[in-house]
């Protein structure tokens, strides 16, 4: 039987490469930016999945994002870190994928985006597939290959 160790990149489907739920920094629609800022200075992540209260996803939201929406003329507004809502800053117009598709679909999202937030047939967030997990998967792939000659 082949393991993700000898499969062409070609041949893997998401579900093989992903970060698990249980093991992705996020945030809830309803937190504050500040919650939000601490979440991201504290994981070292320059942006994180947004989750409603059932754990469908949402969206993501980033620390640019943020420090642009406190942002005033000369200086920073840090005080309405705590007025404004995760919702209200967040991206939601992302792309998705499912466990199901193929790491080549995953490859083609990470050319624009550094993380796709993988989710269920019912929208609930199933994990991330991170550019590490993929050029992880390429370098095997052109090792793999450069043997094979
Ligand atoms: O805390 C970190 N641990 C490790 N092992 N690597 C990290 C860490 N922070 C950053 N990195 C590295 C990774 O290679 O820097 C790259 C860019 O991080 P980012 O985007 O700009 O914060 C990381 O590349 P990646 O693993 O391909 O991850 C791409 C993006 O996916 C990250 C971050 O926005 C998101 N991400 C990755 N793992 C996550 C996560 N978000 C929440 N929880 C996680 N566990």
């Amino acid at each position: 039987m082949s393991t993700t160790q000898d499969k062409q990149l070609s041949d893997m489907k998401i579900s093989e490469v992903l970060i698990p739920a249980e093991k992705v920094a996020h945030v809830q629609l309803n937190n504050p930016l500040e919650h939000a800022l601490l979440v991201l200075m504290k994981s070292g992540y320059a942006a994180v999945p947004v989750l409603d209260a059932t754990y469908k996803f949402a969206g993501i939201i980033g620390k640019t994002v943020i420090l642009n929406e406190v942002l005033g003329i000369e200086s920073f507004e840090m005080e309405r870190l705590s007025e404004i809502r995760v919702m209200d800053a967040m991206a939601a117009n992302v792309p998705t994928l499912t466990r199901e598709n193929s790491l080549l679909d995953g490859l083609n999202a990470s050319i624009d985006h550094p993380f796709v937030c993988i989710v269920d047939k019912d929208g609930y967030f199933d994990g991330i597939l991170t550019r590490r997990a993929i050029l992880k998967q390429v370098k095997k792939d052109i090792y793999m290959n450069a043997y094979k000659k």
